[in-house]
């Protein structure tokens, strides 16, 4: 039976720069899923009798969450709906069901990397029938929606058993609870040459992947230990945990610093992985070789070609605006377009569609192409274990001969992480005040060539997005950018990315932060950083 609830809107469910992002406990709250989801669903058209796809990262409140979607979708008409068994999907596996299945969009629930459990983090993302992320066009829509919101549909019925594979009715819908790997597997295979990785790992090639006891853990464990043949116990934290075991399921050195310490010590295997909560994020360290995201972004797009589903080759590259130029450069050679959008996936979609890129990628840790449209983690994996094994070399001598063709772009991310919002506001306000006076300043041994506060405007739709961050770059191509995350629960994280190129082969090895050092000083000193932020250093480095 469908009843209307009677309800008052939540005056925060504003989506960030992926979906909505708050406290378990706020999602806890009374209402708070079923109004955003009515809010969500009031907001599209056409859905009567579709599909919509429903899985999340296996976080806490996963399955509280996920009866009550199943239960206001049913009630607003949708036909059928999927749910990964045990209520676990990674994004980019929802984002493939979507797209094999045609269903009219998705629900993800995942707060990505940060920390889960009682007093962690919770997230709901609504995705289009594409499979990626809403443009900004709903995702403000919906928002406005919220607050007004009165009321919502839902069926009363008793919870659904999310762990049992088939199909069962609710009200007028069927939800289908479905096997989480087998389709996005099937993917894959039509990606890359299977055969000719399991011959790697058979010829004694040794690999470690931290799950992060998230959603890739099942993902991993079917593709590399299964159907790729590597040692078991190549993949570690591979059952996912409701607490992500305590950690912060965010695979970057400070909390994947044990995977570094293993890729730079002396029993290190020849490639060290890991994905982040909701798996759709990716960490390359090679035997000896720390792969930054944007070196990968580059590497990935310069040999793509290698991977059967490449072979023809690529479009063109997109890159989030605080990503290196890295691949730049590899679209400068290979003679395709390269765009630079605003942080977050959702820019890319419609780049994707157009077919006018193939490989995307964003400084933290995301890359992916259009087989799906969502970053993806596993996929980056399975690309560089391609590569390694047609070009028959490791990590390092991989990145090593890329510097030696492209250049090398240092590149570093610092970020103050939960300091006074007022204080952020204040300091981004700062720059955009100084952006005037900065172009022909010269700073120590670089000139500033320009600066802005970056808007991107949509080549296929004409959208608009602007205050995206501030620029500053040098005239040799050095950059500091400035921006605030739009993912954080709890006060304002500030974000630097600094990035400095070096085609001097003999100066490529250096240590990152040493070369970056001079450019660190002047962030700090330019931002006015210790003034507004109250810290002298990062809280986290990558
Ligand atoms: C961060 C990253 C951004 C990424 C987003 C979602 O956003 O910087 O590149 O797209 O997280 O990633 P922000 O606004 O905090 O900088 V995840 O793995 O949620 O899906
Ligand atoms: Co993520």
């Amino acid at each position: 039976m469908t009843r209307i609830v009677a309800t008052t809107p939540f005056p925060d469910q504003r989506p960030g720069t992926s979906g909505l992002r708050k406290k378990v406990s706020v999602f806890q709250t009374p209402n708070y899923v079923e109004n955003f989801v009515q809010s969500v669903f009031d907001c599209l058209e056409g859905f009567q009798g579709q599909t919509l796809v429903v899985g999340g990262d296996g976080r806490y409140h996963n399955r509280e969450a996920i009866q009550a979607i199943l239960r206001i979708a049913a009630a607003n008409g949708f036909g059928r709906v999927l749910v990964g068994r045990g209520g676990v999907l990674s994004t980019p596996a929802v984002s493939a069901l979507i797209r094999s299945t045609g269903a009219f969009g998705g629900i993800i629930l995942s707060a990505s990397h940060n920390p889960g459990g009682p007093h962690g983090d919770f997230g709901i993302k609504y995705n289009i029938g594409n499979g990626g992320p809403a443009p900004e066009k709903i995702t403000e829509a919906v928002f406005a929606r919220s607050k007004v919101i009165d009321r919502y549909k839902i069926v009363d019925a008793p919870d659904i058993d999310l762990d049992r594979l088939g199909t069962v009715k609710l009200g007028d819908a069927s939800v289908e609870i479905v096997d989480c790997v087998a389709n996005y597997q099937a993917l894959m295979e039509t990606l890359f040459d299977f055969a000719r990785i399991r011959k790697l790992f058979a010829g004694g090639f040794t690999m470690r992947f931290d799950a992060m006891s998230a959603a890739t853990g099942p993902y991993a464990k079917a593709i590399l230990e299964g159907a790729l043949g590597a040692a078991p116990g190549t993949v570690i934290n591979g059952e996912p945990l409701p607490d992500f075991g305590g950690h912060h399921p965010d695979p970057n050195l400070v909390h994947a610093k044990h995977l570094y310490d293993l890729a730079m010590g002396p029993s290190a295997p020849d490639l060290c992985a890991a994905s982040d909560g909701d798996g759709d994020r990716n960490l390359i360290i090679g035997r000896q070789a720390f792969v930054t995201p944007s070196d990968s972004l580059a590497i990935l797009a310069a040999n793509a070609h290698l991977a059967p589903g490449y072979r023809k080759g690529i479009a063109g590259i997109a890159r989030s605006m605080p990503t290196s130029a890295a691949a730049d450069r590899v679209a400068a050679k290979l003679g395709i377009p390269v765009f630079e959008t605003p942080t977050g996936w959702k820019f890319f979609g419609n780049l994707l569609d157009a077919g006018m890129v193939t490989i995307c990628g964003e400084e933290s840790a995301g890359t992916g192409s259009n087989h799906v449209r969502e970053k993806d983690g596993l996929w980056a994996v399975l690309l560089w274990l391609d590569i390694i094994a047609a070009r028959g070399q490791g990590v390092k001598a991989i990145q090593d001969e890329h510097w030696a063709a492209y250049g090398r772009n240092y590149y570093t991310r610092h970020d103050y992480e939960e300091v006074d919002a007022d204080g952020a506001n204040a300091l981004v306000e700062g720059l955009r005040r100084l952006i005037p006076s900065l172009p022909g300043r010269r700073f120590g041994s670089r000139d500033v060539a320009r600066a802005d506060d970056f808007s991107y405007r949509d080549p296929v739709d004409d959208s608009e997005a602007t205050r995206q961050g501030i620029r500053v770059i040098f005239s040799d191509g050095a950059r500091i950018v400035y921006r605030l995350s739009g993912t954080g629960t709890a006060g304002a994280t500030l974000r630097v990315y600094i990035e400095s190129f070096e085609g001097d082969v003999a100066r490529q090895h250096a240590d990152t932060q040493a070369a970056l050092a001079d450019l660190v000083t002047l962030s700090h000193a330019l931002g006015e950083i210790e003034r507004y932020t109250g810290r002298d250093q990062p809280t986290v480095i990558t």
